[in-house]
């Protein structure tokens, strides 16, 4: 049974007064709160004050990034042996924006996912097509061979416990979420994708939608049979608009 999960991507925002404001606003309005895991992930430099802050709550934290090495002479890298030291749990791997503005292909992104299960952390990895790749009919093209470039390195079991963001390129940051229908048929595809190599993997692979979640368009989404949970760029910034798309997934 499949569990949904709501991760908030903080990306490049935050301060030392957000982190303990938003964290806090989040440990109240998240106290009753059951059937949802919830996750952040704030820019590194805060991962330790996020750490701190949500202890003693069901919160967990997570990267945005890491490196493929774990150690040595990689000027300005993070390493997944030091996101573990610090108590992070979750590594955002292949979002659209490291894709694009840092160059990450499939095979790094791969190699990434590949060193975040070595290290017993959760990877979550992002997929999705552009708009004119949208709107040339290759989404299916594009998110399998965004999962194949895993499954083909690594197996399919390398999925096993591990989370899947579909992220249409050309909803992200636009306010344009795909439809409830639009999201569902590809979640789907990814799903069935996966269950020609493991029924059971795709059974219990977490696949969370983002682009453009908000606290107005979630209950639909979540309503869905193969969309589990969000991760969520903007709305994750307030803790009140947060709160209310993890309770539509709870
Ligand atoms: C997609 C999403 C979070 P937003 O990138 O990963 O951001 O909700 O702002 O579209």
């Amino acid at each position: 049974m499949r569990h949904p999960l709501v991760m908030g991507n903080w990306k490049l925002n935050g301060s030392r007064q957000l982190t303990a404001d938003l964290i806090s606003g989040l440990r109240t309005a998240l106290a009753e709160v059951q059937g949802c895991k919830v996750v952040i992930a704030p820019p590194a430099l805060y991962l330790a004050q996020a750490v701190a802050a949500v202890e003693g709550s069901d919160i967990g934290v997570g990267a945005q990034n890491i490196d493929v090495n774990l150690s040595g002479a990689f000027t300005g890298e993070t390493s997944a042996d030091m996101l573990k030291d610090t108590g992070v749990r979750y590594v955002i791997l292949g979002h659209s924006e490291r894709r694009t503005y840092h160059h990450e292909t499939d095979e790094v992104v791969a190699e990434k996912f590949a060193i975040v299960k070595q290290q017993g952390l959760i990877p979550v990895l992002c997929i999705g097509e552009t708009e004119a790749e949208n709107e040339a009919g290759k989404t299916e093209e594009v998110c399998s061979r965004q999962i194949d470039a895993v499954i083909n390195a690594q197996g399919v079991d390398a999925l096993t416990g591990a989370v899947i963001a579909y992220e249409p390129v050309w909803a992200i940051g636009t306010g344009k979420s795909a439809t409830p229908a639009q999201a569902q048929a590809v979640h789907k595809f990814i799903r069935d994708h996966i269950a020609k190599q493991s029924r059971d993997v795709a059974e219990q692979v977490i696949i969370q939608y983002g682009g453009s979640v908000n606290d107005k368009n979630a209950a639909e989404l979540f309503g869905q049979p193969d969309i589990d949970g969000a991760l969520v760029g903007g709305a994750s910034l307030k803790a009140d608009a947060f709160s209310v798309i993890v309770k539509a997934a709870a």
